[in-house]
């Protein structure tokens, strides 16, 4: 098809974009278009004969800047994005099932574990924490909103346009066989296929691939940094300047410190991945050579890369020991363990997190006394983790544990955590490095911390805050039993790839020697169940919000007791107040 009758299509589309538009902006002013997802005022759901000053329905959604809405978009897009990555994961370990490509072709299994590894990290991750940052640290620390309410709703508005560039190809070929299947052929909308180079952009590969998608994925990585930067600005200045008078440093809640800590490193981090971002581009598209290999050289985007990319695990992980440290205490009955040095280590996990890029860069062949140094900082930055993990168990030591379905997630997001750590310090060490470098081993390890503990303590936070946020109890047993199947699931589809990399198989292949086949078996076996669970939380979560009891007693997990009715439930008490005034 030529341009000229490419051309002919386009006002056909446009009146049809028009159109649906003009539908979406009527039914969002009727004003009883309510939409039955959550409705984020501390429990105030739709249909319990409250009104409120905002507009209703999806016009509500798409102006709002109030910082508990754009919290529950964040989480909303995130858990939408976890859902299309994990899909993603399901068809990576379909294919890895049999030892030849049989499922996928190759090119299919390269562009699924980088949409994977992309979208988990920046689409999933990244904006979960977000949006529980923006609902909860106002209430935390005493502050009407974030101190940039719009800049937040530009910042979170940002975020669906940078997935839709990272994610394109496969869209738009969707959107091609549709339009193909109605009669209209527009070649143009196949030109793109997923990308195939890897969540780490390696040169010189990502410079060569001349599919046009990859420039769409690094235009959109470029724009989910910004907005992760806007955010993160937002998010020290309200905790610098918009606390309470009664919250001081010493007593600021560890879910925020640990944000803080967070976002100073995304301020350091991210303009680095922006500026190689666009030398990357400028390489492809320009002609320059940053990191050509007659110009720069492709260890200059991997020194570049990693010096954002080490400071990056951190910003993920940093958020969810946040949250470990903040629920796990509700439920051992006593308050944490060593709050002082689990903020210090925080902090020092924060600059440490910059010295030891060259980590991911043994088997580069850069100079021996260089290297040496960075696996010391490396084993070094062991030493504050270990601290907070040393300060959980002796929260539990002497407490009086209580299985609800948050401290479940906590106590297998410790489990999981130990075994990650403990797999991470020896890929540290040199030697170690140079034979596990690049084997399945090293997938083993970043899952025990990216399934383990980042996603366990997402969970947990769903839980935990489930109650406050809809105004509705969930499911216990179904809670329960999600969170026995992930522990389970995790070590049994994370355990055997240690093993896998142990014989020394390589990662991001499509086929492997018969040899593996039944480890790989357990694997997927093991992944299954974590996605069985995975349903039973968005079963429970959906049905419960629409269905579940009514949370009448702001004190739903029992923390008066303990003395740790913190802010954020004091708070949800103040509304359910409020709102059986409103009622009478
Ligand atoms: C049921 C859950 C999951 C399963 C079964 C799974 C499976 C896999 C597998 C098999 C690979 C290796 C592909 C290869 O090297 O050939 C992979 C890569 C990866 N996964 Fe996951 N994953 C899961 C969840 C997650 C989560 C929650 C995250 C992050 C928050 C994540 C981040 C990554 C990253 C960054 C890579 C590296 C991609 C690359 O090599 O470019 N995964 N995953
Ligand atoms: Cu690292």
């Amino acid at each position: 098809m030529d341009v000229i009758s490419v051309l002919t299509e386009i006002p056909g589309l446009l009146v049809a974009t028009w159109v649906l538009l003009g539908l979406a902006i009527y039914a969002g002013y009727r004003q009883n278009w309510q939409l039955r997802s959550v409705a984020a005022d501390g429990g105030y759901l739709s249909g319990l004969g409250f009104e409120s000053e905002k507009p209703t329905g999806l016009f509500r959604w798409l102006t709002t800047v109030d910082h508990k809405d754009i919290g529950v978009l964040y989480v909303v897009f995130a858990t939408g994005a976890a859902l299309w990555g994990a899909t993603d994961a399901m068809m990576i370990r379909t294919e890895l099932f049999t030892a030849g490509t049989d499922v996928w072709s190759a090119e299919t299994y390269n562009a699924l574990f980088t949409t994977h590894g992309l979208t988990m990290l920046f689409f999933f991750v990244t904006p979960a924490f977000t949006g529980l940052a923006n609902y909860f640290i106002p209430i935390l620390v005493g502050a009407d909103d974030m101190s940039f309410p719009r800049i937040n709703a530009i910042a979170f508005w940002l975020l669906p346009p940078a997935f839709f560039l990272v994610r394109g190809g496969l869209i738009t070929e969707v959107m091609g066989k549709m339009l193909a299947s109605v009669g209209v052929h527009w070649e143009l909308l196949f030109s793109l296929r997923p990308p195939t180079i890897g969540w780490t952009l390696y040169a010189p590969r990502s410079i060569i691939v001349t599919n046009p998608q990859v420039d769409l994925v690094l235009l959109g990585l470029h724009l989910s940094g910004l907005a992760t930067i806007m955010a993160s600005i937002n998010i020290i200045v309200t905790i610098f300047t918009e606390r309470d008078e009664g919250v001081t440093w010493a007593n600021l809640d560890i879910f925020s410190w640990t944000l803080l800590t967070t976002s100073g490193i995304v301020l350091f981090a991210f303009p680095v991945l922006g500026s190689a971002l666009l030398m990357l581009i400028a390489d492809r598209n320009f002609g320059t050579t940053f990191f050509a290999v007659d110009g720069g050289g492709p260890i200059l985007w991997q020194h570049l890369f990693w010096f954002f990319g080490h400071p990056e695990v951190y910003i993920l992980v940093l958020p969810a020991f946040g949250l470990v440290s903040l629920i796990l205490p509700k439920f051992a009955g006593r308050k944490l363990f060593g709050f002082k040095f689990i903020v210090y280590s925080t902090l020092a996990i924060g600059v440490l997190s910059f010295g030891v890029w060259a980590h991911h860069m043994f088997s580069t062949g850069m100079d021996p006394r260089l290297r040496a140094s960075f696996m010391a900082v490396s084993l070094a930055i062991a030493i504050p983790s270990a601290v907070k993990t040393f300060n959980w168990m002796a929260t539990l030591w002497g407490g009086n544990v209580r299985w609800a379905t948050p401290q479940i997630f906590c106590v297998g997001g410790i489990m999981t955590f130990i075994v990650g750590g403990v797999t991470g310090v020896f890929l540290a060490s040199i030697p170690v490095d140079l034979v596990l470098h690049d084997t399945y081993y090293v997938v083993g390890h970043f899952h025990f911390i990216v399934m383990g503990v980042i996603t366990f303590a997402a969970f947990a936070a769903s839980y935990y805050w489930f109650p406050l946020l809809t105004g509705r109890m969930f499911n216990r047993r179904l809670g329960r039993i999600h969170g026995y199947l992930s522990i389970v699931g995790v070590f049994v589809a994370f355990m055997p790839m240690i093993l896998i990399g142990y014989g020394g198989l390589p990662r991001r292949s499509a086929s492997y020697p018969g040899v593996f086949e039944a480890l790989q078996q357990v694997s997927t076996f093991g992944a299954v169940i974590i996605g069985i669970g995975a349903l039973i939380w968005l079963t429970n979560l959906v049905q419960s919000y629409r269905l579940g009891p009514i949370v009448t007693d702001a004190d739903v997990w029992n923390l008066r007791e303990s003395g740790q009715f913190s802010r954020e439930w004091q708070w949800f008490e103040t509304q359910l107040e409020e709102r059986t005034k409103f009622r009478r």
